[in-house]
């Protein structure tokens, strides 16, 4: 499976034998797939409806049906079963259609964020070895197609371009057509379905191969955990692409429940609030300051919130006051979700006593979610200190795709992910996010990595060195500071910046402030690393201005 071609390697994600056993044994690795849950929904809620997106809306006989069209209509434009698509799509009804489309295809998946720009694009396709991309003409006033020109200039690999919209010289989604009978069989559970993308802390995003089993599984416990059943109505506020809208329980969740799922165009009050009321929502996922944004408006809606009974919060930490706020200001249950891309995510539980929800980022999803607290040399700390928070488990990898350098640093050796998260754990495996061991900025639930940022910057010729850190913001939880020693003719912050987005890059890496300094006071004796230096040059700078965390 998944092997058309002799240059990529492998797309695969395993476990050893007696893991892989032992979550079969207790049922959650089931053999299922996506094709497979997709087509009996069809079949058992044919007329229900199963995405609503703008003026669409399609049951759960249609979603297979326009899957179906194109998966079919992809073979017939000359894609083959195991090859990988980089899908750049927005909170619009052809990201289910299209997904499933590739899912029926036995096509991958590899997914972007729709506010990456040329560099990330084509490092992700360029990783993942890709044949297509796929995007919307354009969204928030930028044009995908002119994206897709820039990637075929650099990528004579990726033949086949798909837009939905108006499509110019290449393939429209709405077009696609083929000959239902080409598809494949369904694939091995134990395949690859798609590669998700890593916001980590160093370089560029690292590609995340999810397996059928493993993923349906996260999704599947999520759903009892969250109490998304067929009734439910799911609302997608954050970009569908990421991970928690996707699959905690996300709208792959809702889709395996038979529930409903509404995709907001923006995660802002002004496009949700409506569908809210309209589609009386029942669950929606958000980031910290996105909640908090969601309260300030809920006090003077005149539309009707009341049909929500759960709204989640993860992707960055929720301090106390503000969960209480959340609770109070939007009058339902607040589940705290503290997840990752790579797997392991925690939830409060809907019936956890208020200290818990408020105070903590939840527990884990599976009772075989192996969790270690460990110092800095590995060992395991007093129980409820503070240490490295490592994982692994029946839904979580064990390897990154084609990057042997991140996944010696990234796994231990007995297999567990070193998730970079500084935790506590409680009494009955509740764990507190206290901070991070590596050097990203997690800005609003975005996660930038600093090291990434100082590649960019070093590259513009006024730029000696540079030192990308997080400082508190009392919004985005998070900003970025670029702190600069410049060199040559003089350079303004609004032209560094500048410089960076022309970098082609995601305007949530542009620095959100940039610091001017002569040196960057490494006065110790001996080497600094670059981490230390970061940590120094944040605490000096909060001391001499003031901020507090
Ligand atoms: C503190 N930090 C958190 C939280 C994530 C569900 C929810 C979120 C993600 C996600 C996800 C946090 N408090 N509640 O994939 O399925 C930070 C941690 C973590 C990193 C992962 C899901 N929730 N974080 O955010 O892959 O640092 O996944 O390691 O984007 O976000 O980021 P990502």
């Amino acid at each position: 499976m998944n092997e058309p071609s002799r240059t990529r390697p492998p797309l695969r994600q395993t476990w050893p034998a007696a893991m892989a056993a032992r979550y079969r044994a207790a049922g959650y690795w089931r053999g299922e797939t996506f094709p497979g849950f997709l087509r009996a929904r069809a079949a058992q809620h044919a007329d229900d409806i199963a995405v609503v997106g703008g003026q669409v809306r399609l049951s759960y006989a249609q979603l297979w049906a326009q899957a179906g069209r194109i998966g079919a209509g992809l073979f017939a434009a000359g894609l083959l079963p195991g090859q990988t698509v980089v899908v750049q799509l927005g909170n619009v009804p052809e990201f289910v259609t299209v997904v499933c489309g590739l899912f029926r295809a036995g096509l991958v998946p590899v997914f972007a964020l729709p506010a990456h720009r040329l560099t990330e694009v084509a490092h992700v396709a360029r990783t993942a070895h890709a044949r297509a991309y796929i995007a919307a003409a354009g969204q928030d006033g930028f044009d995908y197609r002119s994206l897709a020109r820039a990637l075929q200039a650099q990528l004579p690999a990726l033949a086949t371009v798909v837009i939905v919209g108006e499509a110019a010289e290449f393939l429209a989604v709405a077009d696609l057509d083929g000959e239902v009978a080409t598809l494949p069989p369904d694939p091995d559970p134990q395949s690859v379905a798609f590669l998700q993308l890593s916001g980590g802390s160093t370089g560029l995003p690292k590609l995340i191969p999810r397996t059928h089993d493993d993923y349906i599984y996260s999704f599947r416990a999520s759903n009892e955990i969250c109490g998304i059943g067929r009734d439910s109505v799911y609302l997608v506020a954050l970009p569908a692409a990421h991970n928690f809208p996707m699959s905690s329980p996300g709208f792959f969740g809702a889709l395996y429940a038979g529930a409903r799922v509404v995709l907001s165009p923006g995660p802002g009050p002004d496009s949700a609030f409506p569908l809210i009321a309209r589609e009386a929502v029942t669950c929606v996922g958000l980031v910290p300051p996105l909640a908090l944004l969601w309260v300030q408006a809920a006090a003077t809606t005149t539309h009707d919130l009341s049909s929500l009974q759960v709204v989640q919060v993860g992707g960055a930490k929720l301090v106390p006051e503000a969960a209480r706020r959340v609770i109070e200001g939007l009058g339902c249950q607040l589940q705290q979700v503290f997840g990752m891309a790579e797997g392991l995510v925690n939830y409060t539980r809907l019936h956890d006593r208020p200290e818990l929800v408020i105070g903590t980022q939840g527990r884990p999803i599976s009772p075989d979610d192996e969790v270690l607290v460990v110092d800095d040399l590995g060992n395991p700390v007093a129980p409820g200190s503070t240490g490295h928070l490592l994982t692994r488990g029946p839904y979580t990898i064990g390897a990154y795709y084609n990057d042997p350098a991140a996944n010696a640093r990234a796994f231990t050796e007995d297999g567990y992910y070193r998730t970079g998260d500084m935790v506590q754990q409680l009494p009955g495996g509740y764990l507190v996010v206290q901070g991070r061991a590596g050097d990203h900025i997690n800005r609003a639930g975005e996660k930038i990595s600093a090291e990434e940022i100082e590649d960019h910057l070093l590259a513009h010729p006024g730029v000696f060195d540079a030192a990308v850190v997080s400082l508190p913001d009392a919004y985005l939880g998070e900003r970025s500071c670029a702190f600069i020693i410049a060199q040559g003719e003089p350079t303004q912050a609004a032209g560094l910046k500048a410089w960076v987005r022309g970098r082609g890059l995601a305007a949530f890496k542009v620095p959100d402030q940039i610091v001017f300094v002569d040196a960057f006071g490494t006065t110790a004796v001996g080497k600094v690393s670059r981490r230390e230096l970061r940590a120094r040059l944040r605490e000096g700078f909060m001391q001499q201005t003031g901020e507090t965390r």
